[in-house]
């Protein structure tokens, strides 16, 4: 075959140079060469059930596929398959009427059987002799057509040229169909704009693993990215800032570019991106956000706000107080704004956003305080409640139902409202208990903002450490809910926010491999997923994702460790995702030389100090170990961590010699939410001498992470008098970690209590208001 290749290219070369038409010699067609492509089933997301069977079929040139006859279709769910295979090919199917007279030809055939349960399901079945497709729509057979593009992996080749493809297909019966029917990706355009053509491909690559729904973030405190006709101050002031935030939001001092930044999508493209969504059977839901986010419709329209202004569109990030004002102004300006949405986007649904609204100006404004009297509401939260009903009263009336974040639950929820759960599983546990439909996306599972690995060598992103392997455990169905109520989560969506995602390639980066996790999670039964199955299709599917050039992140290729302790050391378990590699592990910091370990294999280390280690092709990770006498203690609390910050093993974390990095990855941090004291205790098998005391405790406000008011210490000594020291840690202390250090002068520690008194309740005007804030708290050290 590759000496045919070559024979065939030089040829070609040669008929170019003396000006021949290569494909036409003397009147005759010189037939481009066939290169047959091996398929295989690595298909993601798993079907629903699937069975290999003997032999193989062949798609070649030749084959027709034969329709048998439909509903009439809304989009040609053929298109897209068609287009890739003419680029990866050389050729396009022949289609054919199914009841046209068989030939010799190989077939493909589509066979339209009406099934209520579930149109997006399909059934493929690959013989020798054809292939079969069993649907009773259009979108089932467009997921056929994108399983039988996984399997003859045509995205992994490069585009055709001079050659024809023919795509050896293993025989296989698949039976398929989504486990939900709300299959989702976000994406926020406000922070950082996307090219149009970018959100192409997203929309592209989210359909090729099944999902169907795309949640388009259009409007937001920076910036506002959706063409108003009627409102041009929007195209013009709303959609520009003046500049933006350099680095991480909780690095001091701010820095700022210096460079205006901004734009919109014109009517005209939203209508191309609805198209060419729905070719792919892809609804994308606009969000327009409101009451709150929404400082840059203000800058352009300050009359809207409760206070005079002037505003500017916001340069750096987090949760502003200048909200709209609900004035009949602002309903008619919504309204206004939604007409025109409405008539964009077919979406059975829009989302209003109803987040991070403080209630800081309502509480200023005499208006509102007089609305609230007036409608008989209880508070601001009632006022919140009264202006999401009255626009989904609106949007109602236009045939449309509303999604809000969950914080639309606070004052009653709007009667027809859907509630997508992001601060966790509790929002959309009450609305799927009040009946009210939920998606769910919560933080810890479906914010691909945040770290995907050791924050250590990742680009900068805004927190939080959310792995694949967390991604694939994801369980939309809280196990609280009965069945009745678990029929109202419809499904599940991860969110892109791009505060710190300036850039095409570095939004794939963070939403891929882990989108393909998740559209396992949403498609595949729950029975029938498995890790370590799960990693190694991935690990064989990865070529399609090269093959498409996503810029996804090679965490199946990052090495990983699980921290084993032992009187005097450290001991690290070597584990990777693919198996069996090699890891190549240092302390030195010049890593001049590089020790080797297996995949499996654990390494002790007995002295301070790095340990840098990698694979092959992953980049250094470093582990400082730096135990303190404190590290053979015993530990306890009087109330243990919460369960999503629980530590590396526990309370064992908080005296491991391995410090929480300001970059909180939630495995180093013990993690409580309170909102009452309560104690650590210490607990030496014999007195230690103990000079000082240090705790590193976690101030992010930004992620409900707050500084205790106080921290009291009580060192008991056999022989000495109790050393007792009460230190008020600075309740408003910024972004970072702070180390309190307690001097205790020479004292022989038997035990030291630690009596930490959080903050009660989040301020009025920071996000998450009025909720417990989190006490962060690693590591504890003795000296
Ligand atoms: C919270 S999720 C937000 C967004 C931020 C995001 C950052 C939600 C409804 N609001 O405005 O971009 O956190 O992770």
């Amino acid at each position: 075959m590759r000496t045919q290749r070559l024979v065939g290219k030089v040829f070609f070369i040669c008929a170019v140079l003396i000006g021949l038409n290569p494909f036409e010699i003397h009147g005759q067609a010189f037939p481009p060469e066939v290169e047959t492509i091996e398929g295989n089933v690595f298909i993601v997301p798993k079907p629903a059930s699937m069975q290999e069977t003997d032999g193989h079929f062949t798609i070649t040139a030749e084959t027709r596929i034969c329709l048998d006859r439909f509903s009439p279709f809304s989009f040609d769910p053929l298109a897209v398959f068609q287009g890739v295979l003419s680029k990866k090919a050389g050729y396009t199917l022949k289609m054919d009427e199914l009841d046209a007279a068989a030939g010799d030809e190989s077939r493909i055939l589509v066979i339209y059987t009406p099934r209520a349960d579930n149109l997006e399901g399909y059934s493929l079945s690959i013989t020798p002799g054809a292939i079969i497709i069993r649907v009773a729509h259009e979108q089932g057979l467009f997921y056929a057509m994108q399983t039988l593009r996984q399997i003859s992996r045509m995205d992994a080749m490069p585009d055709a040229v001079d050659v024809q493809r023919a795509w050896r297909l293993p025989a296989v019966e698949i039976t398929d169909a989504p486990r939900f029917p709300y299959r989702g990706l976000h994406l926020d355009v406000c922070r950082h704009m996307m090219p149009l053509d970018f959100v192409k491909e997203y929309i592209d690559l989210l359909a090729f693993y099944k999902m169907n729904r795309f949640h388009w973030h259009l409007t937001d405190d920076q910036g506002w990215r959706i063409e108003i006709k009627r409102y041009p101050k929007l195209q013009d002031v709303a959609a520009w800032r003046k500049e933006t935030l350099i680095g991480h939001y909780s690095e001091t001092p701010d820095r700022y570019d210096g460079t205006r930044y901004g734009g919109y999508y014109t009517q005209e493209q939203i209508k191309e991106l609805v198209a060419y969504a729905a070719e792919r059977g892809v609804t994308i839901i606009p969000e327009i956000e409101m009451p709150g986010h929404a400082l840059a419709a203000l800058s352009a329209y300050p009359e809207l706000a409760c206070t005079p202004g002037p505003f500017e569109a916001a340069t750096t990030w987090g949760v502003f107080d200048d909200v709209f004002c609900p004035t009949e102004e602002t309903f008619t300006f919504l309204e206004n704004v939604l007409d025109e949405v409405i008539s964009l986007f077919p979406s059975p649904y829009i989302h209003i956003g109803g987040d991070e609204c403080p209630k800081v100006r309502w509480k200023e404004s005499s208006f509102c305080q007089q609305l609230i009297r007036d409608q008989d509401l209880k508070d601001e939260h009632g006022l919140q409640s009264y202006f999401i009903r009255r626009i989904e009263t609106y949007l109602n009336a236009s045939g449309k139902n509303i999604i809000g974040w969950d914080e639309i639950l606070e004052g009653g929820l709007a009667p027809n409202a859907t509630v997508m759960s992001w601060r966790g599983f509790s929002g959309g546990i009450e609305a799927a208990q009040s009946g009210h439909d939920v998606i769910m996306t919560p933080g810890s599972y479906c914010y691909f903002d945040h770290y995907q690995d050791d924050p250590g060598t990742e680009p900068l992103a805004i927190g939080g450490l959310t792995r694949i392997e967390k991604v694939y455990a994801f369980n939309p169905v809280p196990d609280k809910l009965s069945t009745e109520e678990a029929k109202h989560i419809i499904g599940a969506q991860a969110n892109l926010w791009t505060e710190y995602i300036d850039s095409p390639a570095k939004a794939e980066y963070m939403a891929y491999p882990r989108a393909v996790a998740l559209a396992e999670v949403l498609w595949t039964p729950a029975d029938q997923r498995e890790w370590p199955e799960f990693t190694s299709r991935l690990s064989q599917h990865l070529e399609r994702l090269e093959g498409l050039k996503v810029n996804y992140a090679r965490t199946l290729k990052s090495p990983m460790v699980d921290i084993l302790l032992r009187q005097k050391g450290l001991g690290l378990l070597w584990k990777t995702n693919i198996p069996n590699q090699v890891i190549f592990h240092a302390r030195d910091s010049t890593q001049a030389i590089w020790s080797e370990s297996m995949t499996g294999d654990t390494t002790w280390y007995d002295t301070p100090g790095p340990v840098y280690f990698r694979t092959k092709s992953s980049a250094t990770k470093r582990i400082d170990f730096n135990p303190s006498k404190a590290f053979n203690a015993t530990i306890l609390s009087t109330v243990a961590p919460s369960s999503t910050y629980p530590g590396r093993q526990g309370l064992t974390c908080l005296k491991d010699g391995l410090e929480g990095k300001k970059d909180f990855n939630g495995e180093d941090w013990c993690g409580w939410s309170t909102g009452s004291p309560f104690t650590i205790l210490l607990d030496f098998d014999r007195p230690v001498h103990c000079d000082s005391i240090r705790i590193g405790l976690l101030s992010s406000p930004g992620a409900w992470i707050y500084m205790p008011q106080e921290v009291g210490v009580e060192v008991i000594s056999p022989a000495q008098p109790m050393f007792k020291q009460t230190v008020k840690a600075n309740s408003n202390p910024g972004n970072g970690k702070n180390t309190i250090v307690i001097t205790t002068h020479s004292i022989q520690a038997q035990s030291i209590r630690l009596k930490i008194v959080p903050l009660l309740m989040i301020p009025e005007g920071r996000a998450g208001a009025g909720k417990a804030p989190w006490t962060f708290i690693d590591e504890i050290s003795v000296y």
